[in-house]
C-alpha cells in the first residue's frame, strides 16, 4: 500500500516537473528569438551627403567644364561619398556676377568666373585685366600661382568667397560681324561686348570702339540680333560656343590674358572639416593643371577650325599691337591708383622676376 502510494506520488511529482519544464521551455522561446535578433547586424545610420552645386557660364564642351568634372571626380572619391558635386554649365545657375552673389549668400557652393567680374567684389583683381599684362602663359602661371596671386585670393574671404586656385580662360581675341580688323582705325565705332569690368570697358573706348558690358549668357543672342557687332574671347570659347555662326571676322589681338578663379562659398567652406578643406584645395590644383593643359591645346587648334567654319582671320602686326599698347597706357595709369598702386607694383615686379 505504502509502496503504491509512494509510486503514485512519484508519478505526480514527475508530471508536475514535466509541466513546469514545458512552461519554462515555452517561456524561454522568445528569449532565444531576442538573442537571434541581436545577432543580426544593425542598420548603419544614414551618412549625411553634402552637395556642391558648381556653375559656370561656358558650355560643357569647354576645358573649364572638363576641369570641373576632374574636380568632382577627385572630391567625391576622396571624401568617400560624403560630398557630391553637381555641375551646371551654360549659365544654368546664372552669370558670373549672379553666381558670386549666390556664393556670398550660401545658396550656391561653387563657381569659376573670369577675374574681370571678380574685380567688382575685390578691386585689386582689376590688375589681372590690364591690357597686355602677361606676355605668355608660363609667366602668368608663375605669377598667379605665386605669392602675389595668393595675396589677392586672400582678399576674397572678406567678401564671403574662398579662392581655391587660378584656372585659365586664356588670351582674348576680337571677333565681329562687320569688317576685318587689322589696324587701330578698324576698331572705330564697332559695338563690342565686354565683360562687366571698367578696365575692359575703358580700354575698348580708348581704342575707338563702342563697348557695352554684358553678362556672358546673353552674348550669343546679342550678336545674333545685332545688338552688338562683336566680342572678345579666347579661340576655345569662340569655337566651342559656336560664335562663328554669328561672327565673320577674327583678329589675333591677344590684348589680355584672362584668368579664372575657382571659388567656393565661404559658408560652405566653414561648414567643412579641415580634412575636406584640404581635399578641396588639392583637387582644385590637380584639376587646374588638367584644365590649363586642355585649354592650351584647345586655344592652339581652334583658330584653324574657325577659318574652316568660314571666318576671316586677320593678323595683328607687332607695330599695330605696339600702337594699341600705347593707346591703353593711360588707362593702366588711371587704374593703378584705383586698384591699389602697391598691388600693381607687386604684380609687375613678379612678372619681371618670372621672365628672368
Ligand atoms: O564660365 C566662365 C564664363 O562665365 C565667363 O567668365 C567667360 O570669358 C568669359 C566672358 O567673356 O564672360
Amino acid at each position: 500500500m505504502f509502496k503504491l502510494l509512494k509510486s503514485k506520488k512519484f508519478v505526480l511529482v514527475m508530471v508536475c516537473l514535466l509541466a513546469l519544464a514545458l512552461i519554462a521551455g515555452c517561456g524561454a522561446q522568445p528569449k532565444k528569438e531576442e538573442a537571434k535578433k541581436e545577432e543580426t547586424p544593425k542598420e548603419e545610420p544614414k551618412k549625411e551627403v553634402r552637395i556642391i552645386r558648381a556653375g559656370i557660364g561656358l558650355n560643357d564642351k569647354h576645358p573649364q567644364y572638363k576641369g570641373l568634372a576632374k574636380f568632382k571626380e577627385i572630391v567625391e572619391q576622396k571624401t568617400d561619398g560624403a560630398i557630391k558635386v553637381e555641375l551646371y554649365h551654360s549659365g544654368q545657375l546664372g552669370d558670373d556676377r549672379t553666381m558670386m552673389e549666390a556664393l556670398q549668400l550660401g545658396t550656391q557652393e561653387m563657381t569659376c568666373p573670369s577675374t574681370a567680374p571678380i574685380a567688382n567684389f575685390v578691386k585689386e583683381f582689376n590688375v589681372f585685366d590690364f591690357p597686355f599684362l602677361f606676355p605668355n602663359e608660363e609667366v602668368a602661371d608663375k605669377v598667379l600661382d605665386g605669392p602675389v596671386g595668393q595675396e589677392l585670393l586672400d582678399k576674397l574671404p572678406e567678401q564671403g568667397l574662398i579662392g581655391l586656385a587660378y584656372w585659365e580662360n586664356g588670351f582674348r581675341n576680337l571677333t565681329n560681324s562687320k569688317r576685318a580688323v587689322a589696324t587701330v582705325e578698324d576698331f572705330k565705332g564697332l559695338k563690342i561686348r565686354t565683360m562687366e569690368n571698367q578696365v575692359h570697358l575703358e580700354a575698348f573706348r580708348a581704342l575707338g570702339a563702342n563697348p557695352t558690358p554684358m553678362p556672358f549668357p546673353e552674348l550669343f543672342t546679342a550678336m545674333q540680333q545685332g545688338t552688338v557687332d562683336g566680342q572678345e574671347n579666347p579661340y576655345a570659347t569662340i569655337y566651342l560656343q559656336k560664335f562663328y555662326e554669328v561672327q565673320s571676322h577674327v583678329s589675333d589681338t591677344n590684348h589680355v590674358y584672362s584668368p579664372f578663379v575657382l571659388m567656393m562659398s565661404k559658408k560652405f567652406w566653414d561648414e567643412s572639416t579641415p580634412e575636406q578643406q584640404k581635399i578641396f584645395l588639392e583637387a582644385a590644383k590637380t584639376a587646374r593643371d588638367y584644365e590649363r593643359k586642355l585649354n592650351r591645346e584647345a586655344n592652339a587648334k581652334y583658330l584653324a577650325e574657325l577659318e574652316k567654319e568660314g571666318m576671316t582671320y586677320t593678323h595683328i602686326s607687332d607695330e599695330v599691337r605696339a600702337e594699341m599698347q600705347e593707346i591703353v597706357k593711360p588707362i593702366i595709369e588711371k587704374f593703378k591708383d584705383k586698384v591699389g598702386a602697391e598691388t600693381v607694383d607687386k604684380v609687375y615686379k613678379a612678372i619681371e622676376e618670372a621672365q628672368k
